[in-house]
């Protein structure tokens, strides 16, 4: 009796406590490269906790919600981690996270990277999904294939912790000596999005460029094109921001 009691107390214990761990960044026995989750297309249940270990180094990545449609773009009133600067040489004293609880499962929630340097992390395969449908239109593969496809310059603009489908209580913690989170987007937000929270262009402040040995450095991004793309000008504000960071 007492041992079945025993049982289901656990029982609603880890139903209480559900939790996912996603690698953001570089997990090398999962074969996927450094821009990438893993996993990257798991299911997750109302009330679980999916956290996302910002462990890969070096690394600056988010988390960042977009659509099925539009995967390297953010989503209106979508969630966003924000930058998270990991340096290239660890040990840092404790591994940034960042804690998502899933609120709707019913539909599929789509996440990205928008970090653009020094290529483009949506499109070379750094998304994820939960709870996409496995048979039919909206597959996490077909998913990919939109990543992959993408034209243009991934939005900048920065969302909120709490999206659609899935919210954050917090922001990344802890961010150790050594590490960095970076909140705010440096570019101005496309008329065509509303971020939910974001905050105002005066106040944000640019991602450093990430230093990754591993991958061939690219020249600067050619001028996307459409609403959402940034403007020559945006990028290049950006990219000087960006290199000011490195030697300062
Ligand atoms: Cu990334």
């Amino acid at each position: 009796m007492l041992f079945t009691i025993g049982l289901t107390a656990l029982a609603l214990a880890s139903a209480a406590f559900a939790q996912t761990v996603v690698v953001v960044g570089s997990a090398p026995t999962s074969g996927g490269g450094i821009f990438q989750y893993a996993p990257n297309n798991f299911k997750a249940t109302n009330g679980t906790v999916i956290t996302f270990r910002f462990s890969g180094a070096p690394g600056n990545h988010t988390v960042t919600q977009s659509t099925f449609s539009d995967p390297c773009n953010p989503r209106p009133g979508g969630f966003d981690s924000g930058w998270v600067f990991i340096p290239a040489s660890p040990p840092l004293s404790a591994t940034p996270e960042w804690n998502l609880t899933i609120t709707d499962d019913s539909k599929p929630i789509w996440f990205y990277c928008k970090q653009i340097l020094p290529s483009f992390h949506c499109s070379s395969g750094m998304i994820g999904a939960i709870n996409a449908p496995a048979t039919g239109d909206n597959t996490f593969a077909a998913f990919q294939a939109n990543a992959k496809a993408f034209k243009g310059t991934p939005n900048q603009g920065e969302g909120g912790l709490v999206g659609i489908g899935a919210s954050a209580s917090a922001p990344v913690g802890p961010v150790p000596s050594g590490a960095h989170l970076y909140t705010a987007a440096p570019l101005p937000i496309s008329s065509t999005l509303s971020i939910s929270s974001g905050k105002a262009a005066s106040t944000v402040t640019a991602p450093p460029m990430t230093s990754l040995a591993s991958t061939p450095a690219t020249s600067a991004p050619a001028k996307g094109s459409g609403a959402s793309a940034l403007s020559t000008s945006s990028l290049v504000a950006f990219m000087a921001v960006a290199v000011g960071f490195v030697l300062a």
